[in-house]
């Protein structure tokens, strides 16, 4: 390549052709010899392990290439329709393993390493982890785009290219602090940037109108700003390396003479504010989950990737065709939650302003090209923007949004709508508190042709509470599509202990085809089985161990039952429901310290929004409630608590293969689906968890002798909410809760300052939201089941084969399956 070329100079050898494609273990010796050599420049002898990381992933990089091309060249030739997904979040992790698992060369590049002296496993950990996302949202992103090349659906990920992805969670004195996570800074030897693909992006200015011969007038926007957007793209391989999409993640520069006049003028200082404004875009992810970021950068973020995708996939479009009339044939746009949605009024302004095409069949186009997918129904997460804000942003698409809404509107009342109330509720301009706003989820709503939830529950809810006003207008349009997870990276990579049982037993199929795992439950009962399930946990969990012993200090016995609840910090999702119950189970075990108490291990990991100061005090509680049980020589050997910082996409991988318990306890209908629970119920965990999500299709599916179910249904939650939340008479009832907020309250566990959880607690008496004591005793009470379950040896881990057979409709395959059929109306490649 002209890479090596320029790197080698004139007179050295160049690597033979196989070394950049060849897959046996000299080929792969010799192709990340030769990446060190040129790419790196460094020799074996003062090579770093990040030096030997860049040139193996370099050289894995290389494999890839070719079926990338052939995929590109294949849906060109063949016009096939594409599908776009949009997202502002996609949390990516490591890919080094990734893409060795799915070319099938991971035994032969260890090999081929050892040769050199160098460790596979050692490399693992030196790769960054991309967190170009938040939890959930980010994470089926990443995992949709995986199962899209493994179905040989042509795809592209539209999104931004943050240089600061999630921040670095560090834990001092028990309390959250952020840092900065650069995980740019030694270079990506993944992406291949783009810098000959490059769109300019307007923001503010004014609209002029332009009078026409004939017909309604034309708009035309004249930006008071432009920023670049430009290209970077990371390939995406499926399972066996058949098919490779594109993740295309667009990075803001500014405009080149932006300013030249004030630099040449000698204002350097003020030509460079401008630069650094416009760059600020792609510099950081929002932290927010499940709740809105409302910021003017927000949303310029927000318009800065939907318009360059936009431009990108037109012209791709028109490159072919000579109209846009065939869009929708050609390409499938999905949104990922509303934060792409003004993606609808950019496609209108290009059809209707720039193509000049007529209003109702532009409208006809965007609809047929757009689908929406809702991740939450949170009041407090639905997005909305100040009409102020978006008419001095983008002020010719707040045009073509009343415009858009009157006509919506006025089909309604034609129609014989008169109800002020729905005509309101179907609004997408919502007034009140002095101030207008644009409403994302009905814009999005409006402008697509599928609508879908994430769980079956979830989309039940959508249809019944946010929706339903627009769902009775048009019934057909919300569906669901049940989450998925990608089982390359979340079995087969993270656990491949198991992974070899199940191939042992089952055949090497099962790696192709999940469906296959349904096989193991006529085992669950074999005790040989059981007893290499159990060998390859405690396997699991002592690795686990040590990963606890360097981060936290603690010593945890890979014998006791390890019960874990990694995700987000959130009130909704009841980490503190978990850390009462702790407590209670810690005053228990002191009453009695003579019992035969099953041993536990309590691991929570996971961050809090840097803004939340609810869930910041959530992490302090469980360090303060941790350093106080683990100090304690009463309890030793049967309850230890470990916070484990800095959780993400590597850690996951290794605490789940862990886990025997899985924490999955939100207020019933407030967790859209979860995909944690899918990922842990795979790997032999049991859930102990509320109706709520996805949850209810795992119950389904595993069996109710094989899940721990407690606590309010989503319809009692909604009830509670609608008669009050006063837990007074709860706590009065609950000698055991009592005790329990008695003592977090008074400064049992926060003795440095006693006063520290007086508020919380007050709170949660006062008007408990989320409804943790009036699941309490429902929670403490199912514990003690799977405490004793966890006595039976024999029936827990027939359990948890149980949940590992029965769990395999959870793929992504299956899902992006579904997608393709019912909405992107797209192929997917045959099972095997
Ligand atoms: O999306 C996941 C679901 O499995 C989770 O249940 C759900 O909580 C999660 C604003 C969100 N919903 N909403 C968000 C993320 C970022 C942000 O700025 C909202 N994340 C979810 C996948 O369906």
């Amino acid at each position: 390549t002209t890479e090596q070329r320029d790197a080698a100079g004139p007179g050295t050898a160049l690597p033979e052709d196989h070394l950049r494609s060849g897959s046996s273990v000299d080929d792969l010796r010799g192709a990340v010899l030769a990446k060190l050599a040129y790419a790196v420049g460094k020799t074996q002898p003062d090579a770093s392990q990040r030096d030997w990381f860049l040139a193996t992933a370099l050289a894995v990089r290389d494999r890839i290439v070719q079926g990338w091309q052939n995929s590109y060249r294949a849906t060109n030739a063949g016009g096939t329709k594409r599908v776009y997904y949009m997202s502002l979040e996609f949390l990516i992790g490591r890919l080094m393993f990734d893409a060795l698992t799915n070319l099938g060369l991971t035994d032969a590049m260890r090999e081929a390493l050892s040769g050199l002296g160098v460790d596979l496993d050692t490399l693992r950990e030196v790769e960054p982890d991309a967190a170009l996302g938040n939890g959930g949202l980010g994470r089926l992103a990443a995992c949709f785009m995986e199962s899209m090349a493994t179905l040989a659906v042509p795809a592209y990920g539209y999104g931004i290219r943050y240089e600061n992805g999630l921040f670095r969670q560090v834990v001092k004195d028990g309390w959250q602090q952020e840092y900065p996570e650069n995980w740019l800074s030694f270079g990506n030897p993944w992406e291949f940037a783009r810098p000959e693909i490059a769109y300019d992006i307007g923001f503010g200015g004014h609209v002029e109108t332009l009078p026409t011969e004939a017909g309604p007038p034309r708009y035309e926007w004249f930006p008071s700003e432009t920023v670049e957007a430009v290209a970077y793209d990371t390939p995406v391989v499926g399972w066996r390396g058949q098919h490779v999409n594109t993740l295309r993640l667009w990075s803001a520069r500014a405009g080149d003479p932006l300013r030249l006049d004030a630099f040449n003028q000698g204002d350097h200082v003020g030509a460079m504010a401008d630069r650094v404004r416009a760059e600020a875009i792609s510099k950081v992810l929002y932290p927010s989950d499940a709740t809105p970021a409302g910021q003017e950068l927000r949303l310029r973020q927000e318009y800065f990737f939907a318009a360059a995708s936009l431009q990108d996939l037109v012209r791709r479009h028109l490159k072919k065709y000579p109209t846009l009339h065939n869009l929708p044939d050609k390409a499938a746009i999905q949104l990922n939650d509303t934060h792409p949605a003004i993606a609808v009024v950019e496609l209108m302004r290009i059809l209707v302003d720039l193509q000049t095409m007529p209003w109702a069949e532009a409208w006809e186009i965007t609809q047929a090209t757009f689908g929406y997918t809702n991740h939450t129904l949170l009041p407090e997460a639905l997005e909305t923007w100040p009409v102020p804000l978006m008419e001095r942003l983008l002020p010719r698409h707040m045009q073509i949004i009343y415009l858009v809404n009157a006509l919506h509107l006025d089909k309604l009342r034609a129609a014989g709508q008169s109800d002020v109330e729905v005509l309101r509720s179907v609004s997408i301009i919502a007034e009140g508190w002095g101030q207008q706003r644009v409403k994302m989820g009905t814009l999005a709503f409006i402008g697509s042709h599928r609508i879908n939830g994430v769980s079956a529950l979830h989309t039940d809810l959508m249809r019944q509470t946010v929706f339903r006003d627009l769902n009775a207008l048009y019934p057909d349009r919300i569906n669901n599509k049940t989450n998925g997870i990608t089982f390359r990276r979340w079995l087969i990579e993270a656990n491949p202990a198991l992974t070899a049982i199940l191939v042992d037993v089952l055949g090497p199929a099962v790696l192709d085809d999940p469906s296959r795992l349904e096989g193991l439950a006529a085992h669950a009962g074999d005790p040989a089985l059981q007893a290499r399930i159990r060998a390859a946990k405690r396997d699991n969990k002592l690795a686990l161990g040590r990963i606890i012993a360097a981060r936290t200090g603690v010593q945890v016995d890979p014998d006791a039952l390890f019960d874990i609840q990694i995700k987000r910090i959130h009130e909704y999702k009841r980490q503190h429901l978990n850390l009462l119950e702790t407590v209670a189970l810690y005053n228990a075990i002191r009453a009695e310290p003579w019992r035969d108490w099953a041993p536990r291990v309590k691991i929570f990991a996971g961050k809090a929004a840097a803004s939340y100061h609810t869930a910041k005090l959530i992490i302090k509680l469980a360090n303060d409630v941790a350093r106080t049980i683990n100090d304690d020589p009463t309890v030793r050997g049967r309850l230890k608590v470990v916070f484990l910082p800095n959780y993400n996409v590597s850690l996951a991988e290794r605490i789940i293969p862990a886990a025997d318990l899985s924490e999955q306890i939100s207020t019933a209908g407030m967790e859209a689906s979860g995909t944690g629970n899918m990922k842990l119920a795979l790997n032999g965990a049991l859930t102990i968890g509320t109706l709520d999500g996805a949850n209810v299709e795992i119950k389904e599916r595993v069996g109710d002798d094989n899940i721990f179910i407690f606590g309010l249904t989503a319809e009692q939650v909604a009830e509670r909410h609608r008669t009050g939340l006063s837990a007074r008479d709860t706590i009065a009832a609950s000698p055991r809760l009592a005790e329990v907020l008695e003592a977090v309250s008074s400064g049992v566990f926060s003795p440095d300052d006693t006063g520290r959880y007086k508020d919380f607690v007050q709170a949660l008496s006062d008007n408990d939201h989320f409804l943790v004591t009036a699941d309490f005793d429902a929670y403490y009470a199912a514990q003690r089941q799977v405490d004793a379950l966890w006595r039976d040896e024999a029936a827990w881990w027939r359990c948890s084969i149980m949940n590992t057979a029965r769990v395999g409709w959870f793929s992504s395959d299956r899902t992006i399956g579904e997608y393709a059929r019912d909405i992107w109306n797209v192929p997917v490649a045959a099972a095997e």
